[in-house]
């Protein structure tokens, strides 16, 4: 897609459940995702670049009730989570829509119906797995048990210690409930089903020209020549969107990849150009759910008269420590905890993920590589030229020479970019760097061959020159490598007094300028924090420490919405008299001027206020707390007071205002 198109360009990626914290995995989809859409811009094209997040499905309705929260809460608060993070990690998307918006709600059944309407969804009866203990239908997650075709263990949709199928209802042997454990039995329930058998031929040519990586279309090619099932789309649960017609849900596989579309509503109100016209439409994901995405998603736009993806890039899997990642047993590296918690900059996350290997290949992440990365690539090599050669120049001339620059070095850059350019194409995002990486390392080269620190004394024109010839090197450096440094590449392009907007700027003149001191662009890992974060990962792969991302959102789920916050009546009031409750010496009785009205409350202050002395002060009271009796005396309040080293210090206006005026 590097070559300009007119048609509307749509770029996509995979959409994060709002579930759970990021980890490493989930950035091979949206790091190269964003460097493509900001090399597409740099190229002239005006893609829009959208994602949101996933907010149904059994893993969200589960992992609320362990929370005890509802499903909408939970999902809020990661939605809002993810939305931050990418902002974090400068993935900059158009639009972060959510599938638990009315406009996906809509865009889904309107779907479902056209899908009813084209003849493609019909009714069945069918066993489904039931629990007698909860009484209930247990879809998807709620049911575990073995994989039917490959005997590990499985759960509910997915044989994912296995075989890697999706399964279907009563393809899973011996089902247990998740929630209660008990010994789960099948019984009969009607469901709607998708008839994805009806688009082998469809899918077959389909795929023969469909562009992305050739794991995604040699994936999908497999299945479809073998079997292609029916999909149940329907499921028993209260969470999700609802099945027209009917008292269940639909399955959150359709209603999630159709958010593609609601986000691009969302976002422009031309989105029929993407999705009803012809457009050029590219997914990005992750290679375990290419199915998915090339198998079920196509047909059922098909089935719906909807503009078909025309390229579908599926990364590979990643590894930590040569260990497959895995949440539960502990390989895992959380992007927020791990990595931007220590103060690391996001550009050398994006860079280490975007060149550690081919973007199709497993990745094994390691600190020891990262640290190595940066050190000496960023460090060593490209820091390095950029910083020797704004150093040099500063110092020796302090502006940019006002010389032409080589056409050897022109055409050093020409060539550069046209190999990333070309590497764009392939979506190998470790090429598109390395063909950088080689101009940094060119640099370094040519500036110590030139042995500049003696031709500036030697001949002061024709280290004028080289210098120019340099800069021109780090323009185009920074220019390239935008995309996958923002921030950083931003920054040494602002020492130059430049802002690209195109990759073409890369061989356009660097124009004179006075130079600043200036500033080292990338630093120094010490090797000693790197073994510090491999110690954290070794005691967390052998069960020594857990993240506890579930402990840590309970907490954070307890803050309330400054809706429950509104319903709090708080006032400020005047104490017109106070004294103390019979038998007791913690109590006082309180008679409180709140606006027109009077007041009695108690409060535990007596060992901290004499009641004279509070007789004329003004409080804070929550107005509207259910009256209680306290030894005997009623209170029809509450005063806030902050605890403090065991007393209660109350909580005054810091100025004079009419009692009664209401505290937002
Ligand atoms: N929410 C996450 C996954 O299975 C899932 C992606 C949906 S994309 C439409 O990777
Ligand atoms: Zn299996």
């Amino acid at each position: 897609m590097t070559s300009v198109t007119n048609k509307p360009l749509l770029i996509t990626c995979g959409l994060p459940y709002a579930n759970g914290p990021c980890h490493i995995g989930h950035l091979r989809t949206y790091v190269p995702a964003d460097i493509y859409v900001r090399c597409l811009k740099k190229l002239g094209q005006n893609p829009l670049f959208v994602c949101g997040s996933d907010t149904h499905g059994t893993p969200i309705v589960i992992n609320a009730e362990q929370q005890g929260t509802t499903p909408e809460k939970l999902s809020t608060y990661y939605h809002r989570y993810w939305e931050d993070l990418f902002k974090a990690l400068a993935v900059d998307f158009s639009h972060y829509g959510n599938t638990d918006a009315p406009t996906n709600h809509f865009r889904t059944q309107e779907i479902v119906k056209a899908l009813q309407e084209n003849g493609y969804i019909y009714p069945l009866v069918i066993r489904l797995a039931y629990c007698p203990e909860c009484d209930r239908f247990l879809p998807d997650r709620y049911v575990e048990g073995v994989c039917f075709f490959c005997g590990m263990p499985a759960r509910g949709d997915e044989c994912d210690q296995g075989c890697g199928r999706h399964l279907e209802s009563g393809e899973i042997v011996d089902p247990k409930c998740k929630t209660c454990g008990a010994s789960a039995e099948y019984r009969e329930e009607e469901h709607f089903f998708f008839k994805l058998s009806a688009f082998k031929d469809f899918l077959s040519t389909y795929l023969e020209t469909l562009g992305g990586t050739a794991n995604a279309r040699n994936y999908a090619q497999q299945w479809v020549t073998n079997e292609l099932k029916d999909w149940n789309i329907s499921r028993n649960l209260s969470w999700g969107v609802p099945f027209p017609g009917t008292d269940l849900v639909v399955y959150v596989w359709v209603d999630a990849p159709i958010g593609y579309i609601s986000f691009t509503e969302e976002a422009t109100s031309t989105w029929e150009d993407y999705w009803k016209n012809e457009s050029t439409i590219i997914h990005f994901i992750g290679g375990d759910i290419i199915y998915h995405h090339a198998v079920f998603w196509p047909a059922l736009l098909k089935g719906a008269n909807y503009t078909r993806p025309a390229a579908i890039v599926a990364s590979g899997m990643v590894k930590v420590d040569n260990e497959t990642f895995s949440k539960s047993r502990g390989n895992v590296v959380w992007v927020d905890d791990d990595y931007l918690d220590h103060g690391f900059h996001s550009d050398l996350l994006r860079y280490y993920l975007a060149c550690y290997t081919s973007h199709t290949k497993e990745l094994n992440f390691s600190w020891k590589v990262f640290g190595e990365k940066v050190n000496h690539e960023l460090v060593g090599s490209l820091g390095n030229f950029i910083y020797r050669t704004l150093l040099f120049a500063y110092k020796n001339f302090g502006y940019i020479p006002d010389t032409p620059v080589d056409a050897a070095i022109t055409q050093e850059i020409a060539a550069t970019r046209e190999k990333m350019v070309n590497a764009l194409e392939e979506y190998e995002f470790k090429k598109f760097v390395d063909a950088a990486m080689s101009l940094s390392d060119f640099g370094n080269v040519y500036f110590q061959s030139k042995a500049l620190w003696n031709l500036v004394k030697s001949d002061k024109e024709a280290c004028a020159r080289e210098v120019k010839n340099c800069i021109q090197l780090v323009k185009a450096l920074a220019v390239l490598l935008e995309p996958v440094m923002p921030s950083t590449m931003k920054g040494v392009q602002a020492q130059l007094g430049e802002t690209s907007t195109q990759f073409s700027d890369a061989t356009v003149e660097v124009e004179p300028l006075r130079l600043n001191q200036p500033d080292l662009p990338f630093a120094k890992i010490d090797e000693k924090k790197i073994v510090e974060l491999e110690a954290t990962l070794s005691k967390r792969m052998a069960g020594l420490v857990q993240k506890t991302p579930a402990n840590e959102v309970r907490t954070k789920i307890a803050t309330i919405e400054l809706e429950d916050f509104k319903k709090m009546d708080l006032r400020t009031a005047r104490i017109l008299d106070a004294e103390s409750v019979k038998k007791s010496d913690k109590l006082l009785r309180i008679t409180l001027q709140l606006g027109d009205e009077t007041r009695q409350v108690v409060a535990g202050i007596a060992k901290d206020y004499r009641a004279e002395a509070l007789i004329g002060t003004d409080v804070i009271v929550l107005a509207n707390v259910t009256p209680v009796k306290l030894m005997g005396v009623e209170s029809h309040g509450m005063l806030l007071a902050a605890e403090h080293e065991g007393r209660a210090v109350l909580i005054r206006p810091s100025q004079k205002v009419p009692s009664g005026t209401k505290i937002k």
